[in-house]
C-alpha cells in the first residue's frame, strides 16, 4: 500500500529542530488547541479580539519571545519565535497579529532604540500582557510610502507636541501605549522621522475602531488621532534617526509573518485532507478523486517549500546574516502560498467551506489583510526587484 502522509511535515523538518524548539512549538500548539479554538469562531462572528487570551500569552512567554530574559521576556532563538507565530496563526491571523505587533513592533523598538529607563518601564509589562501596545506608522495618505508621513512632532517647552492621524492600527483601541512615528523636520525629509513612546491616556490622544472590515474580524484595527498631544522629552526613542528605524521594526514583524502564514496554511490543509477522507460523493471519498488529490498535492508542496524557506531564514536570523530582502521574499511568497491554500481548501469543502464551523474561509479572509499589511505583495516584489537589479521602481 502507498504511504499515507498525515501531518504537515513532508520533508521531515522535525529532525532539524532542536528539542527546545519542538517543545516550544508543541506547547503553543496545545495552548492554541485548548484556548483559541474553542473561542475563535464566536469572536470572529462577533467581530472582537478575544482579550481573555492575553494573560495566557504572557504567561507562556509568547510576547516578545526573542527578546532577553532580563526584561521579562523568554529569550528564545528566532526559530522558536517563528514556530510560536506559526502556531498562533494556525489558530487565527488576528491572534498572531496581536502577538506580532506587541513583540516585533512595540517591544522591539523599545528594546532596540529605547533608553534603559524606557526598557525597564515598559518591557516587563508588555511581556506579561499587563500592558498592550500598538505601532502607528501608516497614515491615510501614506501606506506603502511611509516616508511621506505628515504626522508631526514639534518641540515645546521641555518636550514635544504631536499632531496627526494614523490609520489601520492593530491593537489601536485597546492599547496602553503607542509607538508613534512622526516627522520632526521638513515633510518629505525621511531623516527627520523619529519614534515616540506615547501613553494612550494623554489629553488629545484618541482611537476609533475601524468599521466595516470583512477580514481579520477577531482583531482590533483602529484609527489614531493625535491633537496637540504633549509628551516629555523622555518619550522620544533616543536611538531613532530616520525612516530606517521603523523599517527595521517591519523586518522583525515580516519575519514572524513568514512563519505565521505557514500556520494558517497548515490548518487549511489539515482540514481539507480530513474532510476529503470523510466526505463521500458518487461512489467513494472525494480524497480518492484525482482532482482533489492534485489540489492536496499542490497545497502540501507549497507548504513544504514555505517551511524550508522559513527554517533557513530563521537559522540565518540567529546567525546574524539574514537580510531584509530575504525577509521580503519569505513574507511575499509564504503569504501568497497561504492565500492559495486557504482558497483551495475552501473550495474542496464545497458548501460547508463557507461556514464558520470550518476554518478555511476565516483564514482565507484573514490572509487578504496579511497579503496587504507589512508591505503589500506588490511592494515586496519591488523590494526584490531593487535587490536584483539595483534600480528602485517604487
Ligand atoms: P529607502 O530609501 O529604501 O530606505 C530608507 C532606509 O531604510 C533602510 N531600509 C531598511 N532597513 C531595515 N529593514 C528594512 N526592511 C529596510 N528597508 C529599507 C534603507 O537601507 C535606508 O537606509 P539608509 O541607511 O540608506 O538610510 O526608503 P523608501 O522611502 O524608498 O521606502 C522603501 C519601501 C517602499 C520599501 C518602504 O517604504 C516600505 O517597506 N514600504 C511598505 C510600508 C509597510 O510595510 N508598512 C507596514 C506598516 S505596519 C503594519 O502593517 C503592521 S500589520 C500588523 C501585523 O504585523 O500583524
Ligand atoms: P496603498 O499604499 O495605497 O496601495 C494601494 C495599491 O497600490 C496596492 O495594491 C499596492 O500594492 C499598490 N502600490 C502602492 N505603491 C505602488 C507602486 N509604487 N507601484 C505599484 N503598485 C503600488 N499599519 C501600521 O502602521 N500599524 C499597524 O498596526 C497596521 N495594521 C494593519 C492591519 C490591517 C488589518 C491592515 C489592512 C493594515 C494595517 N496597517 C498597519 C497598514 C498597512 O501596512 C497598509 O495597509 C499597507 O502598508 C498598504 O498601504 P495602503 O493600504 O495605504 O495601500
Amino acid at each position: 500500500m502507498a504511504p499515507s502522509f498525515k501531518g504537515v511535515d513532508f520533508y521531515d523538518l522535525d529532525s532539524l529542530f532542536s528539542d527546545e524548539e519542538k517543545m516550544v512549538r508543541d506547547t503553543i500548539r496545545e495552548w492554541v488547541e485548548d484556548q483559541v479554538m474553542p473561542v475563535i469562531q464566536e469572536a470572529y462572528i462577533e467581530r472582537r479580539f478575544p482579550r481573555d487570551l492575553i494573560a495566557g500569552m504572557g504567561e507562556l512567554g509568547m510576547l516578545g519571545a526573542n527578546l532577553p530574559e532580563e526584561y521579562g521576556c523568554a529569550g528564545l532563538n528566532n526559530v522558536a519565535y517563528g514556530l510560536i507565530m506559526q502556531e498562533l496563526e494556525r489558530g487565527d491571523s488576528g491572534i498572531r497579529s496581536f502577538a506580532s505587533v506587541q513583540g516585533a513592533l512595540v517591544m522591539y523598538p523599545i528594546y532596540a532604540f529605547g533608553s534603559e529607563e524606557q526598557r525597564r518601564e515598559w518591557l516587563p509589562r508588555l511581556a506579561s500582557g499587563d500592558a498592550i501596545g500598538c505601532f502607528g506608522l501608516t497614515e491615510p495618505d501614506y501606506g506603502s510610502n511611509p516616508g511621506g508621513m505628515v504626522t508631526t512632532a514639534r518641540r515645546s517647552d521641555g518636550g514635544w507636541v504631536l499632531n496627526g492621524t494614523k490609520m489601520w492600527i492593530t491593537n489601536g483601541s485597546m492599547s496602553d501605549v503607542a509607538i508613534i512615528w512622526a516627522q520632526t523636520g521638513e515633510i518629505g525629509d525621511t531623516s527627520g522621522i523619529r519614534g515616540f513612546v506615547v501613553p494612550t491616556d494623554l489629553p488629545g490622544f484618541s482611537a476609533r475602531d475601524q468599521k466595516g472590515k470583512l477580514s481579520l474580524l477577531a482583531s482590533d484595527t483602529s484609527e489614531l488621532h493625535l491633537e496637540d498631544v504633549e509628551i516629555p522629552e523622555s518619550a522620544i526613542l533616543p536611538e531613532t534617526s530616520g525612516l530606517k528605524n521603523p523599517l527595521m521594526c517591519l523586518t522583525q514583524a515580516r519575519y514572524g509573518i513568514a512563519w505565521g502564514a505557514l500556520g494558517a496554511a497548515m490548518a487549511c490543509y489539515d482540514e481539507a485532507l480530513n474532510y476529503a477522507g470523510e466526505r463521500v460523493m458518487f461512489d467513494g471519498p472525494i480524497a480518492g478523486k484525482q482532482i482533489q488529490q492534485t489540489r492536496l498535492a499542490d497545497m502540501i508542496t507549497g507548504i513544504t517549500q514555505g517551511q524550508l524557506m522559513a527554517y533557513r531564514l530563521g537559522r540565518m536570523k540567529d546567525d546574524g546574516t539574514m537580510t531584509p530582502f530575504q525577509v521580503s521574499m519569505a513574507k511575499r511568497t509564504n503569504v501568497d502560498m497561504a492565500c492559495e491554500v486557504a482558497r483551495e481548501a475552501r473550495r474542496l469543502l464545497g458548501g460547508n467551506g463557507i461556514l464558520v464551523e470550518y476554518s478555511a474561509m476565516r483564514h482565507m479572509a484573514n490572509l487578504e489583510s496579511v497579503y496587504t499589511y507589512e508591505g503589500t505583495h506588490d511592494i515586496h516584489g519591488l523590494i526584490l526587484g531593487q535587490a536584483v537589479t539595483g534600480l528602485a521602481a517604487y
